[in-house]
């Protein structure tokens, strides 16, 4: 039999399967293809790849026997047990060393679980997020691999080479171990319903407050484009704004304001909840949806709820517009601060060396939150790879205080007109709330320890014979009852 000679294969030949087969064929890559329905593959070959160098195989074994080793192998197939099932399939016919790729949309935890479960049969594992839809399939993805830190060598030629480029640098490095690489994913996901409620949020201030049209609000975008907000997000909705229907009516106008969600931005903010961290943004973008979903209650409820008198704005224009582009700014710099705490905290907890800077990079290119500022951002975990937070950066640290007056003038108006912008608000009420030495938890500790003898400790400087340092304290605020402490007493 001829020697083999597929550098990689892949199972799935949906869009996104079809497209990072002739991706990586472009790139000079020898991709066998296979699928659970077996035409397909025969269809793909005789279509979409036709006269490239793309090898078919119709069985798992024939896959196997076409792959150099260490075999390599992706599946883009459906999450949750379809993921399972190959894996299982594929088992008896590797050998050591050989690496099982999922590139599907699957939840850490089960990443985590598959890559323990291949690496004690002596395979390896990686599961790579992969962003950036159909077309960054075809024409370069943001990829975010991680797994068995083993795999990535041989893996890392044809998935850098693979992935898109910005200044000449892949947006793909090695994430980190275990589930990282979906985990990164999924936070990625949980940033981009940031991204995209805030810029609902200008859009709604722009329209409602200050009564700009859309052509008006998409040549503002425009502008913001090519500033500090240049991102792919900001100039998709500039396009967007700009599209007529048939009659020249903005076809925004005709879509109905309920929004899908596919889960992923609920699972960061899930996470968030688990791991103990204010990834407050995220969190009021998933409930934003929510509350544009119960479009029926929320009618019922216009009818008998009133706002605000609406004032005419007889402020500066140009200098609102302005601040809004700042509190726009300064409220994704927030988002990706949170998010990046997020990551840190999970890291910590499940013992990953996550790879700060290239996260960032990985995300600059190929993807949907693929903007200017993840180059700073990736400046700034360069400078000091283990960075606290990105508000200790220099840059951000300027970029921040310089963007805080119109942040909160911004803010102000919109509380006074009645629009709602739980992004920005959230934002800058964390922001309050993380540059304060002193928050009113105190009173939070007292009334826990009132109703439910919680305990509480004592500030530092303010100890005495009752109220010592390092001891949990319980005090008998009401004169009455016991002085059972919760160490012994559960409310
Ligand atoms: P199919 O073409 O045989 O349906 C996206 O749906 C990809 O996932 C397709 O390649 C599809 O294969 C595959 N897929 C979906 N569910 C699957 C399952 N339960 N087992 C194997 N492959 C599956």
């Amino acid at each position: 039999m001829a020697a083999p000679t597929g550098d990689i294969g892949l199972i799935g030949l949906a869009v996104m399967g079809q497209n990072l087969i002739l991706n990586m064929n472009d790139k000079g890559f020898n991709v066998v293809a296979f699928n659970r329905t077996v035409e397909k593959v025969d269809r793909f070959l005789a279509n979409e790849a036709k006269g490239t160098n793309v090898q078919g195989a119709h069985s798992l074994e024939e896959l196997v026997s076409k792959l150099k080793k260490p075999r390599k192998i992706v599946l883009l197939v459906q999450a949750g047990p379809a993921v399972d099932a190959f894996i299982s399939k594929l088992e008896p016919l590797l050998e050591q060393g050989d690496i099982i790729i999922d590139g599907g949309n699957s939840h850490y935890p089960d990443s985590i679980r598959r890559t323990k479960e291949l690496e004690a049969k002596g395979l390896l594992f990686i599961g790579s997020g992969v962003s950036g839809g159909e077309e960054g399939a075809r024409h370069g993805p943001s990829l975010m691999p991680g797994g068995s830190p083993a795999a990535w060598p041989a893996i890392k030629e044809i998935f850098q080479k693979t992935a898109a480029q910005v200044d000449g640098e892949p947006c793909c490095d090695w994430v980190g171990e275990t589930g990282a690489g979906h985990y990164v994913k999924m936070v990625h996901n949980g940033i981009e319903y940031g991204d995209m409620q805030l810029i609902a949020e200008a859009y709604d201030i722009l329209k409602r407050g200050l009564g700009v049209s859309e052509d008006e609000i998409a040549d503002i975008f425009n502008k913001w484009n090519k500033g500090v907000l240049d991102s792919f997000l900001i100039e998709i909705t500039a396009n967007i704004l700009k599209f007529k229907d048939d009659d020249g009516e903005p076809l925004v106008n005709k879509i109905l304001d309920k929004a899908g969600q596919k889960g992923t931005g609920k699972w960061t903010a899930i996470n968030a909840l688990d791991a103990g961290m204010p990834v407050t943004l995220i969190g009021e973008a998933v409930f934003a949806r929510c509350l544009s979903a119960i479009k029926d209650e929320r009618i019922r409820a216009s009818k008998v709820i009133a706002g605000p008198q609406k004032e005419p704005f007889r402020g500066d224009k140009q200098q609102f517009i302005d601040d809004l582009e700042q509190a726009l700014y300064a409220s994704k710099i927030i988002s990706y601060t949170q998010g990046f705490m997020l990551m840190r905290e999970t890291a910590r907890d499940l013992k990953w060396n996550l790879n700060y800077a290239g996260i960032a990079q990985m995300w600059r290119g190929g993807c949907i939150i693929k903007s200017v500022f993840l180059g700073d951002i990736t400046s700034a975990y360069h400078k000091k790879p283990e960075l606290e937070s990105l508000l200790f950066d220099d840059f951000f640290n300027k970029a921040v205080h310089k963007a805080q007056p119109g942040w909160r003038r911004v803010i102000a108006q919109a509380v006074l007109w009645g629009i709602p912008t739980p992004a920005f608000s959230t934002a800058l009420a964390f922001f309050d709330g993380y540059r304060s030495e002193v928050v009113p938890a105190n009173i939070l500790q007292a009334q826990r320890d009132y109703f439910g003898a919680h305990t509480f400790r004592v500030l530092p400087g303010k100890e005495n014979e009752k109220l010592k340092t390092g001891e949990d304290i319980h005090i008998n605020w009401t004169g009455r009852g016991g002085n059972v402490s919760a160490s012994t007493y559960v409310a």
